[in-house]
């Protein structure tokens, strides 16, 4: 099985430093036995979306592992939370933040956990269709039949004026 996910950060880790090598550190320690990473984008640095004003680091993976969508979500909360992230307000500032966007077996939707695959504000986030497009520009959201490319494509069109 293939996965895109998310990597974000706005906050320096204590030992690792700032988002940029928060980020670098998150991909090292994804990787394993039954994990691996295909692809990883560049990094970029984005204005933050919500309340916390601190400029985020942002990138994804294409990662390989036979783990499905819910044993995959456990691993990436294990990992934000050895890294230090607390539990809180939702979007506030964090260390790392880890989201499943898309996986090779289309769609996927549950209640416990709460999942949902394609990640439903992915179409919407230039910090993340950005560096999707870099890496996984060919690959097709389920849901509107698009390919990241022409979401990409759609968030560069300039906006029509009202
Ligand atoms: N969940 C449901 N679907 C998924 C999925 N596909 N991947 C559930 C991961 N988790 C998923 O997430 C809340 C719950 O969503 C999880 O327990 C899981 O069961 P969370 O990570 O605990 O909380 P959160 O991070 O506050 O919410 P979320 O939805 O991850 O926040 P976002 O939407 O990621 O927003 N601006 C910039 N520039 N860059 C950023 O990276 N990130 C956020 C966080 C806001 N603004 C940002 C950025
Ligand atoms: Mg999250």
């Amino acid at each position: 099985m293939h996965y895109l996910i998310a990597l974000g950060s706005n906050q320096r880790h204590p030992r690792f430093g700032l988002p940029r090598r928060v980020l670098a550190a998150a991909i090292d320690r994804l990787a394993g036995q039954d994990l691996t990473i295909a692809k990883a984008s560049g990094m970029i640095t984005s204005r933050p979306i919500g309340p916390s004003q601190r400029s985020y680091a942002n990138a994804v993976a294409i990662i390989e592992t036979n783990l499905l969508p819910p044993r995959l979500l456990e691993r990436l909360k294990r990992i934000e939370a050895e890294f230090g992230r607390r539990r809180g307000q939702p979007w506030s500032r964090r260390v790392l933040d880890l989201d499943i966007l898309m996986w090779s077996g289309g769609a996927f939707d549950s209640d416990t956990p709460a999942l949902t695959v394609p990640h439903p504000l992915m179409r919407e986030r230039s910090f993340v269709i950005g560096p999707a497009a870099e890496i996984a520009g060919d690959w097709q959201d389920p849901l509107t039949g698009l390919t990241i490319a022409q979401l990409h494509a759609r968030h560069r069109r300039p906006k029509k004026r009202p």
